[in-house]
């Protein structure tokens, strides 16, 4: 049996020889001559026509020619890292995969976050799913855990997700518009798919609008099947849970951030690894019996349906840490190529008819993508365990297999490779019992479309619940045909009576009340479209905390980002206790002043400016203090920027303090006219003077774990 990987290092180390550092070095072409001119192409004559026989210009002109690849279908754009994952304990009781045996054992891993729609150049904070792929580099091969940030999906069989993706992906005649779903022909498809409802709820949720690709949970998705040594099978859901808490920025944030910094997620993970401030997930899983396969009220194969963490408890089983950038974006993140299929003994796939199609896809498209069938060779792509095969030749084949045997059974190598038995590592698919017709259909309780949407919704705390209908309000009002939003507004009728409602007045129309059949077009020639058709809801819908963002656990406020507004005369004794005791709670503050360069603060120091009111915005930050200084606060109180800044962290319902005269920054703000006593205390703006800082510290740090106060939406009015 093989031995679970014992160092950290295992994937950085089977790198290493191909990772180059050009420093010192003298630029040569591809064949490894030295260059004595790069500057001028070989022409006749000074004034004259260049060369054919420059092979310096035609080598390098044609290699650039080549540098691109077919970005991916879908999920083009993502950052990637890689790190480690630990088993706090071993798992043999419920699988014998040789990387959940030993806690002592650090397994490689290469993480990959990704928009969905977006094509690689758009911005991170698209309205959107986000890909969560994970490739485990384990002694038993490449284990890729090929997840999203939601744990269902839009559709309950493969054969649709053409469908699905040519519908949100810019419109076919005028490329309009880019990593959207607020258009025609994505509501036409949803409108049309009643069991997308449950993952709807999910994308018109904050959830598709992270505050980071380390604060977002990771799934599965689908579920799998663990088997122990012993053969037994149970069935299991994967999910990842941050340690930073779940979190995320409100619509009209993620609307700016888009122009201020499309890269912001892709930035942030960058940024947290480069400081150390390695971002880290639990491992979890759910455990169902085998026996206790049908005892559900949904059926375990469907992928729009999740198992309540209620019914069935999340097991953390382990640790994600990522603390390592990658060294070459194209040569890792672009050329990594991950397959729901890629498993190792001891996990096992189940019926899912979501999941059976992703097997086929995954390889396939790898094909086109990375050009031919050795990209398992690309040095990010190669196991650590070691390959041996009679797969040879191909495009840009690398390794140089010896000897004439290339085809087994054979006598003339011995008969290697050989096959391995089970107790040897050999991989041995679950005995699973089939006794079925042929036949293009699925159980019946893939019908019941509403349920856990509705039970989503329900969960929401009433400011999530807002955002959701917000979210509808401006994705169908982006809509020009009417018929699809009257559609969509009777689908979340059926959901919840409230949402459609509300949801229709903001759009300015109806809520119909019977739905309009048939809505599943998708059913066979000659079948009768209303045994297609979405199952009644039933009467009672539970509740799922776990659901809510808003009950999800966070780590006070290690890595956040705080503005400091200040000027020429700012106090910097309240400007350094604020900024230590930031600094001391793991978060990080930033100076902003009006312009670049160095400040001179009232007692003469001198403090380093880090952007300028003109370079930054306060959708990249999490929260805003101002000191005091009277000359610092006239400053910036004649700076339009100041106040906006101010104004844009209020509305966003961001964490405010200020000290001394900084207070009268707040209060000319839009955050002024709701000062402290006057109405119920927002415990998100904390003012203070300038003896107590340590208290004004605690209060504010306090106020900035809470994430956001959502008690300001109930008065949204306000400039910003
Ligand atoms: Fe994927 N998906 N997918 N998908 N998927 C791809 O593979 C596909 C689905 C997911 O960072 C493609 O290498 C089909 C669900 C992630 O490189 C492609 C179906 C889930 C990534 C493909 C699904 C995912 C992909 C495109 C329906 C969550 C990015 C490029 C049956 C569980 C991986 C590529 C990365 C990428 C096919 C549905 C996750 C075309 C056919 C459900 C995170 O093969």
């Amino acid at each position: 049996m093989p031995k679970p990987t014992k160092t950290i290092d295992a994937k950085s180390a089977d790198l290493a020889p191909f990772v180059q550092d050009d420093s010192d070095q003298y630029l040569t072409t591809d064949q490894g001559l030295r260059i004595n001119d790069d500057q001028n192409s070989l022409k006749g004559g000074e004034r004259g026509p260049s060369l054919l026989e420059d092979f310096i210009l035609r080598e390098k002109i044609t290699h650039f020619d080549h540098e691109r690849i077919p970005e991916r279908v879908v999920h083009a754009r993502g950052s990637a890292a890689h790190g480690y994952f630990q088993v706090y304990e071993s798992q043999a009781h419920l699988t014998k995969a040789a990387f959940l045996q030993d806690p002592s054992a650090k397994t490689p891993v290469f993480v990959r976050f990704s928009t969905v729609a977006g094509s690689r150049g758009s911005s991170d904070l698209a309205r959107d799913v986000r890909g969560f792929a994970v490739k485990f580099y384990t002694s038993e091969g490449n284990y890729d855990l090929v997840g999203n940030n939601m744990p269902v999906f839009f559709i309950q069989d493969a054969v649709k997700f053409p469908d699905l993706i040519h519908a949100v992906k810019p419109e076919p005649h005028n490329e309009i518009p880019q990593a959207a779903s607020a258009h025609d022909t994505f509501w036409d498809f949803i409108s049309l798919m009643p069991e997308s409802m449950h993952m709807i709820m999910w994308v018109m949720s904050d959830r598709a609008i992270p505050r980071s690709f380390r604060m977002m949970e990771g799934f599965g998705v689908h579920t799998f099947r663990f088997i122990t040594a012993d053969g037994k099978s149970s069935f299991v859901k994967f999910h990842w849970k941050p340690l930073l808490g779940v979190h995320s920025v409100v619509w009209n944030e993620a609307l700016k951030i888009s122009g201020q910094d499309p890269d912001f997620h892709r930035r942030d993970l960058w940024q947290a690894i480069e400081d150390g401030d390695f971002p880290e997930w639990e491992f979890g899983v759910q455990i169902v019996d085998d026996e206790d396969e049908h005892n559900f009220d949904f059926d375990l194969l469907d992928p729009t349906k999740l198992i309540p963490e209620e019914l069935v408890p999340v097991q953390r089983i382990g640790k994600m840490v990522l603390n390592r950038n990658p060294d070459n974006f194209f040569a890792e993140t672009e050329q990594v190529a991950y397959h729901a299929g890629h498993v190792v003994p001891g996990i096992d796939f189940t019926n899912d008819p979501l999941l059976q199609g992703r097997l086929f896809s995954y390889t396939d498209t790898q094909l086109i993508r990375l050009g031919g069938p050795n990209f398992h060779e690309i040095p990010i792509n190669r196991s650590i365990s070691p390959v041996h095969n009679n797969q040879r030749d191909g495009s840009m084949r690398q390794v140089l297999n010896k000897g004439r045997v290339s085809y087994a059974p054979n006598t003339l190598g011995g008969g290697c490779p050989m096959q391995s038995g089970a107790d040897m590592g050999g991989f041995v698919s679950y005995l699973e019992t089939i006794n079925a017709h042929k036949i293009r259909g699925k159980t019946e309780k893939f019908f019941d479309h509403f349920s856990q949407a509705a039970m989503f919704f329900k969960s929401q705390a009433g400011w999530e619940q807002e955002h959701i209908v917000k979210a509808l309000q401006f994705e169908l009002g982006k809509v020009e045909t009417q018929g699809i939003r009257v559609r969509m507004v009777g689908l979340l009728n059926h959901i919840d009576v409230s949402l459609a409602s509300r949801v229709a007045q903001g759009l300015g129309c109806a809520v119909p009340k019977t739905l309009t059949l048939p809505l599943n077009m998708s059913v066979p020639a000659d079948a009768n479209p209303d045994d297609y058709q979405p199952s009644p809801v039933p009467k009672s819908v539970g509740m799922s905390a776990a659901l809510s963002m808003a009950n999800q656990r966070s780590d006070g406020i290690k890595t956040r980002k705080i503005a400091i507004l200040a000027a020429d005369g700012v106090d910097e004794t309240a400007l350094n206790a604020i900024q230590k005791a930031l600094v001391k709670a793991g978060a990080q503050s930033k100076i902003i002043a009006p312009r670049g360069g160095t400040l001179t603060g009232r007692a003469g120091s001198e403090l380093q400016i880090d952007h300028s009111l003109l370079t930054t915005s306060s959708v990249l930050f999490d929260a805003v203090y101002i000191p005091g200084g009277a000359k610092s606060v006239a400053a910036l109180l004649s700076e339009a920027q100041a106040t906006h800044f101010i104004n844009e962290a209020y509305k966003h319902c961001k964490t405010i303090a200020a000290t001394d005269e900084g207070r009268e920054l707040v209060e000319a703000s839009h955050a002024g006219a709701n000062p402290v006593g006057e109405q119920e205390k927002d415990p998100g703006i904390v003012l203070g003077a300038g003896t107590k800082m340590t208290n004004i510290a605690a209060e504010f740090m306090e106020a900035i774990a809470r994430h956001r106060h959502w008690s300001r939406e109930k008065n949204p009015s306000g400039p910003a």
